[in-house]
C-alpha cells in the first residue's frame, strides 16, 4: 500500500508548538494543537456515527472550524464534499444527493441555507452538525496514523458543459504531489507563511489548508476578502506568499496606492482566470511580484506555473509544466508547433483520476477545455476556452446550467447565456430571450425568477429580447454570434 505518514502527526511530531494557523484578530494555532482539536473532533464524529468511506458535505465560509474539520476527516478516513457558500439552496441540494452525502458541517452564518438544502435530500436532523456546536470526544477510539496516497480525499464539483456539475475526486496522493510540485516551483523557505484570501471550498484556497501540513508553514486565515486588512497583514504580519484571483489583485493594488510591500514579500500567485496585461505591467512597475499560474480543480490546482526567475520575461505566460507534470498543445488530434493555438492537454499525479459516478479518466492526457499555445521556449500562453465556460471574480459559470433555469419563466420561448466583458469581474453572463408571442418578460422578472434557483453571480447581468437565436447548419445555437445578431435586430 502506498502510504505516508498522516500529515498533521508528522508535523506534531516535528514542530508541535511552531504556529500552524494565524486567524481572527490576533488569534493563533500551533501544530499540536490543531492536531488535539482535529482529533477530538474525529472521535466525537465517529461516536457520532462518522464511519470512514462516508461522505460528509462541508458548507462554510474560511473559519478556523474549518481545517479543523478537514483534518478530522482525514482522521476518520471521511471523504469531504466541499460545497461553495454562494450556491442556492437548490444548487445544494443537487450536489448533496449527487455526491450521496450522508453527513453534512454546516457553518452557523449558513444554517438557514443549509436547511433550505437539505428538505429536497434524504438527510435529516440527525445528519447535521452546526461548527458551534462540534462534536468533540477524548474516549479511546482508533484514528487512521497514516494515510494512503490512493485513497479519495476530497470532492469538489466543477460544470459539464452539459449543465449540471460533476464531482473532482482528489486523493490524498494528488494533494500531495500538487504541494510538492508547487514547493520545487516556488521554493520553500523556514520564514514563509502564506495568505489565504480564497474560499476554502475551491481548490486553490483548499490546497493552502494541504501546504500548510504537508510543508510544516504557517498560514495567515482571513474570514473575507477585505483588500485592507490583506494588505496590512502582508505589510506588517510577515507574509511571504499570497493566492489570488485578478479581481483581488485588482482591488489590492487600488487599496495599496502608494504603498509598498515588503522585499520579504516574495509571491502573488495570480490564477483561476484570465489576466489583463496591462494588470501585470502595473504590478510589475511597482515590483509586486506576481507569478500566473495556470491550474484548476482537476489538476488539485497549479500545474503550469511561471518561475521567479522568468516572471518578468515572459510577462503573461502562465509558465512550464511544474516538477512531476507535462504539458501539451493539440490541434486536430496532432502535437500544434510553437505559437499555433489549440487545446492545452495536462498530465501528472497531481491531476484527478475522474469525476464521482462518472467513470475512472481513461485518456493519459487531461483534455482542459482551455485554448492555448507555446512559445519556442515551452513557455504556455493561455488565450480562451474551448468550453463554453464563463469566468466572473474567479467563479465558473457554465451557459447552460443558468439557460435551463430561464427556460422556466413563463414567456420564454428560446434562450441563449454568454459571456459580456466587464471591469470588475472580468465577464459577466448576459442572456438573450425569445418570447412567446403575446408575453412581456422584463430584467426584473428574469433576475427575480433566478434568485430562487442561482447563486447571485451566475444571474445575468443584462438581458436582450431579439426574434430568434443564432444557428450552424445542424441546428445549434452558436453562442458567440449572439451579440452579433443583436447588432443586426437594432438595424
Ligand atoms: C472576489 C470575491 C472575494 C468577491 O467576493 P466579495 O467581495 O466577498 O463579495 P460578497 O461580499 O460576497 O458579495 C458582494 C457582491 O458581489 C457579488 N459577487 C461576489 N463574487 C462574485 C463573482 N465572483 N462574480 C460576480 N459577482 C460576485 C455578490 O453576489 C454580491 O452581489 P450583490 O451585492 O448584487 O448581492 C469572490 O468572488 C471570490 O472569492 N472569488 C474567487 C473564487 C475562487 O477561489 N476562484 C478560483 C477557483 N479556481 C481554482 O481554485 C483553480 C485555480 C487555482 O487553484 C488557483 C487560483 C488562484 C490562485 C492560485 C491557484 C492555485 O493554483 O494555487
Ligand atoms: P476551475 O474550473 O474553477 O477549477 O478553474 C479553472 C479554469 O480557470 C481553467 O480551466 C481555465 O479556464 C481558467 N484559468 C486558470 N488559470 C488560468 C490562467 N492562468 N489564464 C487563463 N485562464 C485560467
Ligand atoms: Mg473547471
Ligand atoms: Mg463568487
Amino acid at each position: 500500500m502506498n502510504e505516508i505518514p498522516h500529515w498533521l502527526e508528522k508535523q506534531n511530531d516535528l514542530q508541535p508548538t511552531k504556529v500552524a494557523i494565524e486567524y481572527g484578530e490576533h488569534q493563533s494555532i500551533s501544530y499540536s494543537e490543531l492536531r488535539e482539536e482535529s482529533r477530538k473532533l474525529a472521535k466525537g464524529l465517529m461516536k457520532k456515527g462518522v464511519k470512514s468511506g462516508d461522505h460528509v458535505a462541508i458548507l462554510s465560509g474560511s473559519r478556523i472550524e474549518f481545517p479543523v474539520c478537514v483534518h478530522a476527516l482525514s482522521y476518520v478516513g471521511a471523504v469531504i464534499v466541499c460545497l461553495n457558500m454562494r450556491l442556492s439552496p437548490e444548487e445544494l441540494a443537487f450536489q448533496l444527493t449527487d455526491a450521496d452525502v450522508t453527513w453534512f458541517i454546516v457553518d452557523p452564518e449558513f444554517v438557514e441555507k443549509g436547511h433550505k438544502a437539505m428538505q429536497s435530500t434524504t438527510l435529516n436532523e440527525d445528519h447535521i452538525v452546526t461548527m458551534d456546536r462540534l462534536p468533540k470526544a477524548e474516549d479511546s477510539i482508533y484514528l487512521n496514523d497514516h494515510l494512503c496516497l490512493d485513497d479519495v480525499f476530497t470532492m469538489m464539483y466543477t460544470s459539464g458543459t452539459t449543465g449540471k456539475p460533476k464531482a473532482v475526486m482528489h486523493t490524498y496522493g494528488n494533494h500531495w504531489f500538487s504541494a510538492v510540485a508547487s514547493a520545487l516551483n516556488l521554493g520553500l523557505s523556514a520564514s514563509d507563511k502564506w495568505l489565504v484570501c480564497l474560499p476554502l471550498f475551491h481548490i486553490g484556497g483548499f490546497s493552502i489548508l494541504m501546504k500548510n501540513v504537508i510543508y510544516g508553514m504557517p498560514i495567515r486565515m482571513l474570514d473575507r476578502f477585505d483588500a485592507k486588512v490583506i494588505n496590512n497583514g502582508i505589510r506588517h504580519h510577515g507574509v511571504t506568499i499570497v493566492s489570488v484571483v485578478t479581481v483581488m489583485l485588482q482591488r489590492l493594488m487600488k487599496d495599496l496606492q502608494e504603498n509598498s510591500y515588503p522585499a520579504s514579500f516574495r509571491c502573488v500567485l495570480l490564477g483561476g482566470g484570465p489576466v489583463p496585461k496591462p494588470l501585470l505591467h502595473k504590478a510589475s512597475e511597482k515590483s509586486i511580484p506576481v507569478f500566473q499560474t495556470y491550474g484548476m480543480t482537476e489538476t488539485s490546482s497549479q500545474i503550469v506555473t511561471l518561475s521567479p526567475s522568468e516572471a518578468l520575461r515572459k510577462l503573461g505566460s502562465a509558465g512550464k509544466a511544474l516538477a512531476p507534470a507535462t504539458l501539451k498543445i493539440f490541434v486536430d488530434g496532432r502535437i500544434a508547433k510553437p505559437y499555433e493555438t489549440g487545446e492545452i492537454h495536462v498530465k501528472g499525479p497531481m491531476v484527478s483520476s475522474g469525476y464521482y459516478k462518472k467513470g475512472h479518466q481513461e485518456a493519459e492526457y487531461l483534455a482542459t477545455g482551455d485554448a492555448g499555445y507555446l512559445d519556442e521556449e515551452g513557455f504556455l500562453y493561455v488565450v480562451d476556452r474551448v468550453k463554453d465556460m464563463i469566468i466572473s471574480g474567479g467563479e465558473n459559470i457554465y451557459p447552460a446550467e443558468v439557460e435551463s433555469v430561464l427556460i422556466g419563466i413563463e414567456g420564454v420561448e428560446e434562450v441563449a447565456v454568454t459571456g459580456m466583458v466587464d471591469d470588475e469581474w472580468g465577464e459577466v453572463p448576459a442572456a438573450f430571450i425569445v418570447k412567446k408571442e403575446g408575453t412581456d418578460i422584463s430584467f426584473e422578472k428574469m433576475a427575480t425568477y433566478c434568485r430562487d434557483h442561482l447563486a447571485p453571480y451566475k444571474i445575468p447581468k443584462q438581458l436582450f429580447i431579439i426574434s430568434q437565436l443564432p444557428r450552424n447548419a445542424s441546428n445549434k445555437i452558436v453562442r458567440r454570434k449572439l451579440f452579433q445578431s443583436v447588432e443586426g435586430e437594432q438595424g
